[in-house]
């Protein structure tokens, strides 16, 4: 499944940002990232944010690791995700949210996996990270639900499913036929690489959740829709 030149011992990374009224972390992202000891190009994609996110991605213009795609509607972080998905030229894909519940060092981890090159996926799992991170139950739940289903339905074999610390070889996340929106991105991804036969390598990694009012934009139906997606495509060819 995975290429021997796609094991070489420096790879570059992309990592794709989805963004939507981020202005409160989107820049320390960015510098986050770009501190990694790592080579890699940052693609942000924002859809339609009515903060000052945009005007604060304009300063990268022209920045030869940074790449910003900006579209005035809004469309959903799976959309961002995929748009993301035309730009990458790197061996390996990361999602990096544009917030600060993940710490990006961890991608150190994550990124270092690949040096073998029987491997084509590795998520990050905030469930085999001690001490465990804190997290209010209802999120604990929906976690725990979404992590039975991918394992019952798809035997995934893994701790974290929702987790947003997904990485991929190019070649792989980039031959899913993916039509996510929404945060069914995650379900999908998960559902269609197993269903191809991917194993799904895991790393532990920290979170550090924030609220509603800190700006997390998932709900509790984005929560329905992913375990719909789970269930559905079980069922669905594709
Ligand atoms: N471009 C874009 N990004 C979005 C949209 N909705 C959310 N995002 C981004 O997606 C990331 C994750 O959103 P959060 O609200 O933190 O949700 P989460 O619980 O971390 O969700 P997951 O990472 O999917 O598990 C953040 O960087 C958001 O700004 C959207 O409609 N468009
Ligand atoms: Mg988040």
């Amino acid at each position: 499944m995975a290429t021997p030149a796609a094991g070489a011992a420096r790879p570059k990374v992309s990592f794709i940002v989805p963004v939507y009224n981020e202005e409160r972390n989107v820049l320390e992202v960015i510098q986050r990232l770009r501190k990694l000891p790592l080579e890699k190009e940052i693609i942000v994609v924002d859809d339609g944010s009515y903060d000052s996110t945009p005007l604060l991605l304009k300063q990268f213009a022209g920045d030869p690791e940074v790449v910003i795609h900006l579209s005035q509607l809004n469309f959903g972080k799976g959309t961002a995700v995929r748009v993301g998905l035309k730009y990458v030229t790197g061996d390996i894909v990361a999602i990096q949210d544009g917030d600060m519940e993940y710490d990006v060092n961890d991608y150190l981890k994550i990124i270092g996996k690949f040096s073998d090159p029987q491997v084509s996926v590795v998520y990050g799992s905030r469930f085999i990270y001690q001490p465990e991170s804190p997290m209010i139950w209802r999120y604990w739940f929906g976690n725990m639900l979404l992590r039975f289903l991918a394992n019952v339905l798809y035997h995934a074999n893994i701790t974290d499913e929702a987790t947003a610390y997904k990485a991929f070889r190019r070649e792989v996340i980039c031959s899913l036929p993916l039509s996510c929106k929404r945060f069914e991105f995650c379900p999908e991804v998960t559902a269609k690489l197993r269903k191809r036969g991917y194993i799904i390598h895991e790393v532990p990694i920290r979170y550090n959740p924030r609220s509603i009012a800190e700006g997390k934009k998932i709900r509790v139906r984005d929560g329905w829709v992913s375990i719909w997606t789970l269930f559905r495509l079980r069922i669905l060819d594709d």
